[in-house]
């Protein structure tokens, strides 16, 4: 991959044209955009950056051509369209590449190449490293990157080289983040995993805390990674005896990883949490600014980010108290305007979670985004119908396209087709009862 890292180097170096890069709007295309930036700006070369939430065909077309067009994080996907652009356009992902790659298309993406797979800030780090050893100092933002996308489950050797360039800490423990904060107000404050009677209940995590006998130490609750082996394994087990989230030990433990962030030492599962968070509060430019440690926008990322907590907190709240359309194994539940469309796809995913839907149940769950619709099916439990196909049934044949995966996908519709989605969704549903 670095041969055709070095090839994307010599083709920007040499362009005349303009730099547009556009880059994806969750926290690995946000630390893609990120590290990409700042490597360009210490290499004098002059860019506009945009994020978006998706590429869609009409984006692609208003695209200009006198502009050299990066991609971060995206694209892979959007080959046909981008064949029709007349001019260079270089791809920096790590999605299925889906169509042929076209002449004017310089693709770096480890799925082409069987290089072990990364996130796109991994290659966007490789990109930054490659240009100059000064852009180690990036290697952070290429952790945060990968525990944002999930990577953090097989690494390979290229994680091993960023976390070691990042002076990562990487301890074994359980999955509660922020682990860098006293262990109450992270209990309080955790919504994955959920603990029913905990989460958002102070007496609950003072309860929870005394049956593992985890005690205050001068005045204040130790941090979770500051917890000894037996005092995590206390927790542990009175955590999975509140029944959080239904997930088995295995998925609660893994490694913590601890970075250096403004100096001080954070987890950065929270600081991806943070990004993601305002990017669908509106605020890309606030996290970007905070990814490049500016310290005005850090004020008011940490701002974006507890309005989101308690915007999160309301959306559920909305959904526990609104009509619903509930067949015999699924819940349809249009928040129209009352949910933004940005976070209708954590809603649905954390409802999903809740013990009052039965293992096998689909919960789908639709938001208005501006003419559109944004559709988030999420099947609940382990085991059960494959929704990326149940919507694909009801989707294709109204001219949409359905991306995801068996238990968790999602597709956006036009207003005016909401009714007949509702009704065909609806016939989907039950006839697939019918079946079982
Ligand atoms: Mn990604």
């Amino acid at each position: 991959m670095i041969e055709k890292i070095k090839k994307a180097i010599e083709k920007i170096d040499v362009s005349k044209k303009p730099i547009k890069v556009i880059s994806h709007f969750d926290t690995d295309g946000i630390t893609s955009a990120a590290i990409f930036s700042r490597a360009l700006q210490r290499w004098n070369k002059k860019f506009s950056l945009q994020i978006v939430k998706g590429l869609e065909e009409d984006f692609i077309k208003s695209l200009p051509e006198d502009h050299l067009l990066i991609f971060l994080d995206l694209a892979s996907g959007s080959l046909d369209y981008l064949k029709e652009k007349k001019t260079d356009v270089i791809i920096l992902d790590h999605h299925e590449i889906m169509q042929e790659i076209p002449a004017n298309v310089l693709m770096v993406n480890p799925l082409l190449e069987n290089h072990e797979s990364v996130s796109g800030a991994a290659i966007c780090y490789l990109f930054a490293k490659t240009l100059s050893e000064h852009n180690k100092d990036l290697a952070t933002l290429a952790v945060i990157g990968m525990v944002g996308d999930s990577f953090e489950k097989e690494l390979g050797k290229t994680y091993d080289e960023i976390i070691k360039d990042a002076d990562t800490t990487v301890k074994k423990g359980l999955l509660l983040y922020p682990s860098t904060r006293p262990l109450d107000r992270a209990l309080e404050w955790s919504s994955n995993p959920y603990i029913p009677g905990v989460t958002g209940s102070y007496k609950g995590v003072m309860e929870l805390l005394r049956d593992a006998n985890i005690q205050k130490k001068d005045g204040k609750f130790k941090a979770l990674y500051e917890l000894t082996e037996e005092e995590m394994s206390n927790l542990l087990t009175a955590i999975m005896l509140r029944g959080a989230n239904s997930k088995n030990i295995s998925d609660m433990i893994g490694n913590l990883y601890l970075v250096k962030f403004f100096n001080k030492l954070e987890d950065a599962r929270e600081l991806s949490a943070l990004i993601n968070a305002c990017s669908r509060m509106d605020s890309p430019a606030v996290c970007l600014g905070f990814c490049l440690g500016n310290k005005k926008a850090r004020e008011d990322a940490e701002k974006v980010y507890i309005n989101y907590k308690q915007h999160l907190v309301s959306a559920l709240k909305y959904v526990s108290e609104s009509e619903k359309i509930a067949g015999k194994n699924y819940t349809i539940i249009n928040a129209r305007d009352n949910i933004k469309d940005t976070i209708i796809g954590t809603v649905a995913s954390i409802i999903s979670h809740s013990p009052l839907y039965t293992q096998g149940t689909i919960i789908v769950a639709l938001a208005y985004n501006e003419d559109k619709i944004k559709v988030s099916a999420r099947l609940a439990g382990k085991e059960g119908r494959n929704v990326r196909e149940v919507l694909t049934k009801v989707v294709v044949p109204l001219g949409g396209e359905v991306g995801g995966h068996p238990n968790a996908a999602g597709c956006l519709i036009s207003k005016e087709q909401e009714q007949q989605f509702i009704e065909e969704l609806r016939k989907v549903l039950d006839i697939e009862l019918v079946k079982v």
